[in-house]
C-alpha cells in the first residue's frame, strides 16, 4: 500500500445500543460480559488467535456478538452460510486450517483435519449476564497486538468455474470500506441500522462492524420479513438506515402502504444489479435510497451516491455514485486501454479496501495492483459509474452469486442426466432466475420435483434452477461451449 496514505483509525466505539431486537434490548455493556466469557473459553482451549475461527450458525444475537468480538480480539472468523454442504464445508475447513467451529447443535468431524467445536448455545446470552471473570488487563495487552495488516475474516464467493472462490479481508481494508460508507450514511449514536442481511456475506457482517466504530446500534431480525419492516421504516424513529438487496426492497415496494419516517436517512441498495424502474419508483414515492457498487472483494461498498434526505430528492439517481476516496477506478477496452468520455468497458479498480488477492486461486490483477471486477460499465463527465453487465456468466439471484458450472456438474453428477446447461435468466423477484436444461439417457422423461428435491442435497437451496427443461440436444459451439445466449432464447419464447 501507498505509505502516504493514513489508515483511517476509529475509537473504540461505546454504542448506546449495540442492538437491539424486539423486547430485547443489549448494551455494550452486555458485548463486554460476552467477551470476556468468549474469551474465557478460548484460553480455556489455549486457543491459538491466529487461526481462522468457523461461524457455521445463521443470523442470531450470538452471532453478532461474536463477529463483533471477534473483530475486537482480532480473530479472523469465517462465516458460513449454514446451508453450505459438508463437502464443500470440510474442504474450507482443510484449506482454511480453521482451530474452532462454531455450530449449532452436534457436530461430527468428518473433515480429515483437526479443530476444537462448540454448539453457539454455550454462549447462550441469557446464560451469561454478571460473569465472575473480567479479565480487562488481558484484554488491553493483546490489543496492542492487533494490527491493520492482520486478516479479520474470510468470505466465499461463488467464481464463474464451480469452485467457490475465498476472499481474505485485512482490517485495513475493511477501515476503509467504512470511512467510504459513512462520507454517505452515518447514524448517529442513538441510531440504528437494519440488520436483515444474513451474516454470511460482507454485506451484513459490515453493518455490525460500521456499528463497532462509529458507535451507532443495530436492529437485527431473523431474516427478511416484508410485515415487520414496513412496521419498522414507518414507525421506529431509531431506525436511520437499512442495508437491502434489490430483491428485498422490491418486495417492500410491492405493499402500497410502504414508506419510511421522517426520521429515517436511507435503504443502502447493494449486492447485485438495481434495475432503473426500481430508482424511478423510489424516487416517485419518497423512499430515500443509495444506490451502491461493490463485492466481497472489496469489503462491500467501494462507490455509492450520497445521501438524499425525502423532499430532497432533486433527480433520481441511476448511476451507483463515485468510487470512494482513495480507491480509484478505470473503463478499459478490449485492447486493456483505459478510456474515458463514456465509453463502456471492463470496470477495474484499485485501492486500500480491495482485497490482495484469493487463497490459492488464480488472480485477476494486473502488474500495477488493478484488480478486474468483471463488470461492464462507464463512467459519466462527474465521475459517476453505471453499471452495465458482468463480463462472465456468473448469476446474481437475489444478491446470491450463482456459479453455472457448479450446478450443471451437480446435474449431470446426479441423475440420469447427459448434458445439461444453466443460465439465469431477467426476473422481477430475483433480479436473474437459475434455469436449466437437460439431455438424458436414452431420452428418459425427467421428473422435475425429484430432480430438485434430490439436488437440496447437494447445493444450497437458492443454487436449485426454478425450471427444468428436457430438450433434445445441448447447443454448444465447435469447441464444446455452452451457447448460452441460445438456451436464454429457449426461455423467453
Ligand atoms: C432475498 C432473500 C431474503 C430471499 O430469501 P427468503 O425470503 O428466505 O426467500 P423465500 O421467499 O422465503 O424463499 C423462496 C424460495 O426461494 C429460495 N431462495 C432464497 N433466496 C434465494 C435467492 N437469492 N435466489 C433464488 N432463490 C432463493 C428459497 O430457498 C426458497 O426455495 P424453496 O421454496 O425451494 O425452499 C435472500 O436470498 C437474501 O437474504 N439475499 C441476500 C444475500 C446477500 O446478503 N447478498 C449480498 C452479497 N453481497 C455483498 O455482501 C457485497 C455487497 C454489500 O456489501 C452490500 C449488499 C447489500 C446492501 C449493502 C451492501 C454494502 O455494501 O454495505
Ligand atoms: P458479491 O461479491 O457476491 O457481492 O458480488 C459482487 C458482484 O455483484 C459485482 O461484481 C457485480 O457483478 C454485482 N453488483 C454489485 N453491485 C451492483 C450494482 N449496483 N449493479 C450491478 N451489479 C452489481
Ligand atoms: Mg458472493
Ligand atoms: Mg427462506
Amino acid at each position: 500500500m501507498n505509505p502516504d496514505i493514513k489508515i483511517p483509525t476509529f475509537n473504540d466505539a461505546l454504542p448506546i445500543d449495540l442492538f437491539l431486537k424486539s423486547s430485547r434490548s443489549y448494551i455494550y455493556d452486555d458485548l463486554r460480559q460476552f467477551e470476556h466469557v468468549f474469551l474465557r473459553y478460548l484460553t480455556g482451549i489455549h486457543y491459538d488467535f491466529n487461526k481462522p475461527l468457523a461461524l457455521g450458525t445463521s443470523s442470531s444475537d450470538e452471532l453478532v456478538f461474536l463477529i463483533a468480538s471477534c473483530w475486537r480480539l482480532g480473530i479472523p472468523f469465517v462465516p458460513l452460510d449454514p446451508e453450505l454442504p459438508g463437502r464443500e464445508r470440510d474442504l474450507l475447513f482443510q484449506e482454511l486450517e480453521i482451530g474452532l467451529f462454531i455450530n449449532e447443535g452436534e457436530y461430527e468431524n468428518s473433515s480429515g483435519t483437526s479443530f476444537a467445536t462448540v454448539d453457539i448455545d454455550r454462549f447462550a446470552l441469557s446464560r451469561i449476564l454478571h460473569p465472575d471473570f473480567t479479565p480487562e488487563e488481558w484484554v488491553e495487552e493483546h490489543k496492542k497486538h492487533i494490527h491493520p495488516e492482520q486478516f479479520f475474516g474470510y468470505f466465499l464467493t461463488s467464481g464463474t468455474t464451480g469452485v467457490p472462490k475465498i476472499v481474505p479481508l485485512k482490517r485495513r481494508q475493511m477501515l476503509f470500506s467504512a470511512r467510504g460508507s459513512a462520507k454517505n450514511l452515518q447514524p448517529g449514536r442513538n441510531h440504528l441500522w437494519l440488520l436483515s442481511l444474513p451474516l454470511h456475506h460482507i454485506g451484513g457482517v459490515s453493518v455490525i462492524l460500521r456499528s463497532l466504530l462509529y458507535g451507532s446500534g443495530i436492529y437485527r431480525t431473523d431474516g427478511f420479513d416484508i410485515a415487520r419492516t414496513v412496521e419498522l421504516l414507518q414507525r421506529d424513529s431509531r431506525l436511520a438506515a437499512a442495508s437491502l438487496v434489490p430483491t428485498m426492497l422490491n418486495r417492500l415496494m410491492d405493499r402500497t402502504d410502504f414508506s419510511v419516517h421522517d426520521d429515517f436517512q436511507a435503504i443502502l441498495l447493494g449486492g447485485g444489479p438495481i434495475a432503473p424502474s426500481l430508482v424511478d419508483q423510489c424516487f416517485n414515492r419518497g423512499i430515500p435510497i443509495i444506490s451502491s457498487y461493490g463485492m466481497t472483494e472489496s469489503c462491500a461498498q467501494i462507490a455509492a451516491n450520497p445521501l438524499m434526505r425525502v423532499g430532497d430528492l432533486s433527480r433520481p439517481r441511476k448511476s451507483v455514485g463515485r468510487v470512494f476516496d482513495p480507491n480509484s477506478i478505470e473503463i478499459r477496452n478490449q485492447e486493456g486501454e483505459s478510456v474515458t468520455d463514456g465509453e463502456s468497458g471492463l470496470i477495474w479498480l484499485r485501492g486500500p479496501q480491495l482485497f490482495d488477492g484469493y487463497l490459492n486461486r488464480e488472480n485477476n490483477f494486473d502488474d500495477d495492483n488493478w484488480f478486474n471486477t468483471g463488470d461492464f460499465g462507464h463512467l459519466n463527465e462527474q465521475n459517476e459509474l453505471f453499471i452495465e453487465s458482468r463480463r462472465t456468466d456468473l448469476i446474481i439471484s437475489g444478491g446470491e452469486n450463482i456459479s453455472p458450472a457448479e450446478i450443471e456438474q451437480a446435474l449431470k453428477n446426479n441423475f440420469d442426466i447427459r448434458d445439461a446447461a444453466v443460465v439465469g435468466i431477467p426476473d422481477k423477484e430475483w433480479g436473474q432466475r437459475v434455469v436449466a436444461i437437460v439431455t438424458t439417457e436414452d431420452d428418459r422423461p425427467i421428473d422435475r420435483n425429484h430432480i430438485q428435491a434430490k439436488l437440496k442435497e447437494v447445493l444450497q437451496s437458492f443454487k436449485i434452477p426454478k425450471e427444468i427443461i428436457k430438450t433434445d440436444f445441448i447447443p454448444r459451439t465447435k469447441t464444446g461451449k455452452i451457447k448460452r445466449d441460445k438456451v436464454k432464447d429457449i426461455f423467453s419464447k
